[in-house]
């Protein structure tokens, strides 16, 4: 990493004082990693959660390495694990200021072939984890942000267009985008902000379940007019800039961090 590329350089301490949940670090490579050590460098201090303990021994040493040794398990399938988790840490932070919601799921047979060969269950589990689960965490964090807060969770493009092979995901995004401006009309007379970043195609441990999509990063850095794929730190920078007062008249949004790929027409 150049020092260029360092996030723990030249970030200015807007979040300083500040309180914040990670949801959805698998590795380094995820997406809320690169929210997380953007949101940490400019100052905030940081819980995660990990689902399950084999996830654990990866997520334990990027949150040291940001300060954290807040750390709780949660699967968002489990409704107690979620109230624990919740319970430990309103306990350990009193109150929160931001939540990351990153995390998304459905089986490996639904990410190929038809989209109208999804299985019930395929789609209801799609739906739990990448939709339900926002509404359900945000109920939980309201009443722990007393002087409002801001949250983000994270989306992509194939809600709004066709992408092969994206199929029940692309269905699951545009319910969470549009559960994302429900949600910012619910929190809103609480100065609490919620948002979306539909990101670009990268390369993580979620990404790896979509069929083909190789051929989505070439097409993205020949049409794109950054003329490039994203990285975690072109999320976790625009990212920073949603949780923090920099954004304090933006909520209800799908801002798009994709080199612009989305306002393409061919
Ligand atoms: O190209 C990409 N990677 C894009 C991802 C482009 C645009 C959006 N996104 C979205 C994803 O849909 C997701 O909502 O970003 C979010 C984060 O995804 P990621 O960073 O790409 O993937 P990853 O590092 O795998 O993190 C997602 C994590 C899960 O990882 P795995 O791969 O083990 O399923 O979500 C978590 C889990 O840690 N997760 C859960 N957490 C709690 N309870 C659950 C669950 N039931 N299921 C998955």
């Amino acid at each position: 990493m150049t020092e260029q590329d360092d996030p723990t350089l030249n970030t200015p301490p807007i979040l300083a004082g500040k309180k914040g949940l990670v949801v959805g670090v698998a590795n380094e490579r995820s997406i809320a990693w690169g929210l997380a050590r953007r949101a940490a460098s400019a100052g905030a201090e940081l819980a995660f959660t990990y689902q399950g303990e084999a996830l654990l021994k990866r997520v334990q040493p990027l949150a040291e390495s940001v300060g954290s040794n807040l750390l709780v398990p949660m699967d968002v399938t489990d409704e107690a694990q979620v109230d624990a988790a919740f319970d430990a840490v309103g306990k350990a932070f009193g109150s929160l200021d931001f939540l990351v919601h990153s995390i998304a799921f459905a089986g490996r047979e639904d990410l190929k072939g038809r989209t109208l060969d999804t299985s019930r269950d395929g789609f209801l589990m799609a739906m739990e984890i990448s939709v339900y689960s926002l509404l359900h965490l945000v109920r939980k964090v309201e009443p722990m942000m007393n002087e409002g807060g801001s949250i983000v969770t994270m989306t992509y493009y194939g809600s709004m267009k066709t992408v092969p092979n994206y199929n029940v995901m692309g269905i699951a995004k545009a319910s969470l985008e549009a559960s994302v401006r429900y949600l910012a009309g619910d929190l809103g007379e609480k100065n609490i902000r919620i948002n979306a970043i539909s990101a670009g195609p990268i390369k993580t441990l979620a990404a790896s379940g979509v069929s083909g999509l190789r051929s989505m990063f070439s097409q993205l850095a020949e049409r794109s007019p950054l003329r490039r794929n994203v990285d975690i730190d072109d999320v976790g920078s625009a990212g920073l800039y949603l949780l923090s007062e920099l954004s304090k008249g933006v909520t209800g949004e799908v801002h798009y961090v994709d080199a612009g790929f989305s306002t393409t027409a061919i």
